[in-house]
């Protein structure tokens, strides 16, 4: 890594870890989403098509709870903010998570590559707009007036993640790929580090514990986002500096 250039690009992927500690919960982790619920029954096109009642409660309390004022933008997500207005190369930031903490913190140059809890998409239009309101099965889409035509966006599994292109043009052309606070285990964004790689980025991770694809990184730094982010923000623009 001593060999990044302060004009090198920079592509950072973050997961539900780095909002942990502001409040949110994680999907996998032994007190996380998947044990509350089944992600078949919740994060499907086939589970909102047999309950859409079921789902759209599931994002109702999940967007609450982010308009919670307790849930705030935390040191990580401060830290990513800082590195992007302050490292001369481009810095680009996907988020697999469909929270606004990023965008609080100050980040800018950012891809929710799995959507966006506070907008709702028109089964008619196909257009998201902003939302803030609980979702029904009768909330009529404000792009057609007509009832139970509106649902969160987000990507579910088997539904094209947002924004390939942009993000796979970013991967090849980085010189170091960031993963912070995700588990690897949902793909696209699991094969990101092995693109990176492929191209010739460093490549490093910083999560609570090994990911599953921990050993395809340069480096694996292990411990919370909170503590791990600022520092290694810290040691890039020390770089930056030389
Ligand atoms: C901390 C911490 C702290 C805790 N500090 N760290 C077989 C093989 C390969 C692929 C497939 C396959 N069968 C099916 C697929 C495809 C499927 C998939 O990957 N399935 C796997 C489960 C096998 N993927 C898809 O369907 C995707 N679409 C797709 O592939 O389209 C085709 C395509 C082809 C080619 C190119 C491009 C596309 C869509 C995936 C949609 C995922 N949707 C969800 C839910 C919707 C959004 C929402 O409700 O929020 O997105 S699932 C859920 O998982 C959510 C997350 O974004 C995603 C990733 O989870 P994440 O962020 O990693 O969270 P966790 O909980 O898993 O991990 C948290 C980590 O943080 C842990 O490691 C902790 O230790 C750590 N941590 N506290 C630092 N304080």
């Amino acid at each position: 890594m001593d060999r990044l250039k302060a004009t090198d690009r920079i592509v950072i992927l973050t997961g539900a870890g780095i909002s942990k500690e502001s409040g949110l919960d994680t999907f996998r982790d032994t007190d996380g989403i998947w044990a509350q619920y089944d992600l078949e029954d919740v994060a499907t096109p086939q589970g909102f098509a047999r309950n859409p009642a079921l789902v759209l409660d599931f994002y109702n309390a999940r967007r609450s709870g982010l308009l919670d004022p307790a849930v705030q933008p935390n040191a990580a997500h401060a830290a990513l903010a800082r590195l992007e207005r302050e490292w001369p190369g481009e810095v680009l930031l996907v988020t697999q998570n469909i929270d606004d903490l990023h965008e609080r913190g100050g980040s800018t140059n950012l891809i929710h590559m799995h959507g966006e809890l506070m907008k709702a998409r028109c089964l008619d239009t196909g257009r998201a707009i902003d939302w803030r309101e609980d979702i029904t099965t009768d909330t009529p889409s404000p792009m057609t007036g007509r009832p139970g035509r509106l649902r969160p966006h987000v990507v579910w599994f088997g539904e094209m993640p947002l924004e390939m292109d942009r993000i796979y043009t970013a991967l090849a052309e980085c010189s170091l790929f960031l993963s912070i606070g995700t588990s690897g285990t949902v793909y696209p964004a699991a094969g990101f580090v092995q693109e990176a790689s492929l191209h010739g980025a460093y490549a490093v991770e910083l999560n609570m514990e090994p990911s599953a694809g921990h050993t395809l990184f340069d480096e694996a730094i292990c411990g919370q986002a909170t503590k791990l982010v600022p520092a290694f923000v810290d040691r890039l623009l020390a770089l930056a500096a030389m």
